[in-house]
């Protein structure tokens, strides 16, 4: 992820050494008075200066009387930025439109703003912003291009004071396009897979301007690769966003999107993009009405799971549409997205887990629906009815699954009682016992159960209970959280700071 990022800073963001290293001149600048600028170069100027000094037009500079000095009272309107470009690039700081100083501003540069210092935000000093869509051909039409963009940035409008506006014609602050391989940017291409997009950071120019690879099957459905999720991305790079470490965030590094949830910002996402633009007026009411989803926390004293499951050598701990993974050779817990393993096939929010090594499947519940996987492909005929493991009509979801792979069976927790599954001959033992009996010790409902180092793990709230099954006891109560090792990694760490 790192890598990525790095990548991304170097080809999106050429060096503004570059610029400083420009060699200065310190004579012959013209002494007396000269011709002022014509009215193209001062919008040129004026434009540059909006972009890279943070200058906003005020509404009573374009009053001008008739007998005021155009070019003058141009200048003076200008004065401070000017002034400070000038000094940046070692002009005399007159503070004038001189020919000089339009000479620097109109050489090749790159599209960094020069008023924040490196490593500083970089963002977009007006709140309006246009776009063009430029050079597609796709076998998606015209139309549903547009709808798919201006969808993705109502997601930032959304949160922020931000506007976007279409531009058929005319210049627009962000130009987006499709390109195949090489494109003269010093960023090709790729061919399918791999890089989809890239986009460059705010600025003039090529600042802000958003790349597609149309060498990629774009859809605006399940197939391919999703236009929308990967346009919220590019265009929140578009806007001066990083990426993020967060797997729920639609900053983050990878493609992540799963089409069985709706494409919305992260809690992570609004926050980052709100340190850079502020809140819009209506945010309040929006996020009351629909929250942005949070990340679940390792370090959350109040997490709880909703299932746990042994995976080959893995204890898996799933919560929301996210997992824990847990592998005995890494001490450090990742956390991702459900649907990074199992694409599209198991849905969020599941009941319970377990994996039937003799099988080889796993097996997921929600509600009254189970999906068996074997490896990470659905199996023919899936979610099918729980009530194919012999449960009565009256039971409509399971708490938990224990499976227990040496003697073939798995008990199924429901409320207050459990029962007893027998994995051969695919029926249930007798009828449901009380949890108490069989578990004493055991609170109910319990949210998630399984089998790992010769004990039985409950969990429950943010309690987990270790179960020894032979003296039938509990032995010890910790924290759920405890398994995943609560200790932060420098990008969360630096995530969370902001
Ligand atoms: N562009 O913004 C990217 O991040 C490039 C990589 C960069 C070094 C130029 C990119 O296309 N990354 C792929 C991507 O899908 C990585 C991949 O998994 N193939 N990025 C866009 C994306 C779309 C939707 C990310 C998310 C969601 N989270
Ligand atoms: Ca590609
Ligand atoms: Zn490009
Ligand atoms: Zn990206």
């Amino acid at each position: 992820m790192k890598m990525l990022w790095l990548s991304l800073l170097t080809l999106m963001t050429p060096s503004r050494t570059l610029v400083t290293a420009l060699p200065l001149r310190s004579s012959g600048w013209p002494a007396g008075h000269q011709a002022g600028p014509s009215e193209a170069d001062q919008e040129f100027a004026e434009e540059y200066l909006q972009h890279f000094y943070g200058y906003k037009p005020r509404s009573d500079r374009q009053k001008r009387t008739a007998d005021t000095d155009v070019n003058a009272d141009w200048t003076t309107g200008h004065c401070d930025e000017i002034q400070r470009m000038q000094r940046f690039f070692g002009l005399p700081p007159t503070g004038e439109l001189t020919n000089e100083t339009l000479a620097v501003m109109k050489r090749p540069r790159c599209g960094l703003s020069d008023v924040e210092p490196f490593g500083e935000t970089i963002r977009w000093k007006k709140s309006s912003l246009s776009y063009r869509i430029a050079g597609y051909n796709l076998p998606i039409p015209t139309s549903k291009i547009h709808k798919i963009f201006r969808a993705a940035w109502k997601l930032w409008s959304n949160v922020t004071p931000m506007k976007f506006h279409k531009r058929s014609r005319k210049e627009a602050d962000i130009v987006i396009s499709f390109h195949i391989g090489d494109h003269e940017d010093g960023s090709p291409f790729d061919g399918t897979g791999g890089i989809l997009a890239h986009a460059f950071m705010p600025g003039f120019g090529i600042g802000g301007d958003v790349h597609f690879d149309a060498d990629e099957d774009w859809s605006f459905n399940s197939t391919g690769f999703n236009l929308l999720a990967v346009a919220v991305h590019e265009f929140g790079h578009a806007l001066g966003l990083s990426h993020s470490s967060d797997p729920g965030a639609v900053m983050y590094p990878a493609y992540n999107f799963a089409p069985k949830y709706e494409l919305q910002l992260s809690f992570r996402d609004v926050k980052d993009i709100q340190r850079l633009y502020g809140i819009s007026s209506n945010f309040a009411s929006l996020s009351s009405k629909k929250p942005p989803p949070r990340t679940p926390d390792k370090c959350d004293p109040d997490l709880s799971f909703d299932a746990v499951t042994e995976l080959q050598q893995e204890v898996l701990f799933f919560k929301d549409r996210f997992m824990w993974r847990k592998h005995p050779q890494f001490d450090e817990t990742r956390l991702t997205l459900i649907s990074s393993l199992w694409p599209d096939s198991v849905p969020p929010n599941l009941d319970a887990v377990y994996q039937n090594v003799e099988r080889n499947v796993n097996l997921f519940f929600k509600g009254h629906q189970y999906w068996v996987l074997r490896q990470l492909k659905l199996e023919e005929g899936f979610p099918r009815n729980i009530s194919d493991f012999g449960f009565p009509a009256r039971i409509k979801s399971v708490d938990a699954a224990l499976h227990f792979r040496y003697d073939r069976y798995t008990v199924f927790f429901t409320g207050n009682q459990c029962w007893r599954y027998n994995e051969l001959q695919m029926t249930i033992e007798g009828s449901a016992t009380p949890i108490e009996q069989q578990w004493p010790g055991i609170p109910t409902p319990i949210d998630a159960a399984v089998f790992y180092e010769g004990l039985v793990h409950f969990f429950k709230g943010n309690i987990r209970y270790k179960f020894d099954p032979s003296s039938k006891r509990v032995v010890s109560t910790t924290p759920t959280n405890d398994l995943l090792e609560c200790k932060k990694n420098d990008d969360e760490i630096l995530t969370e700071r902001r």
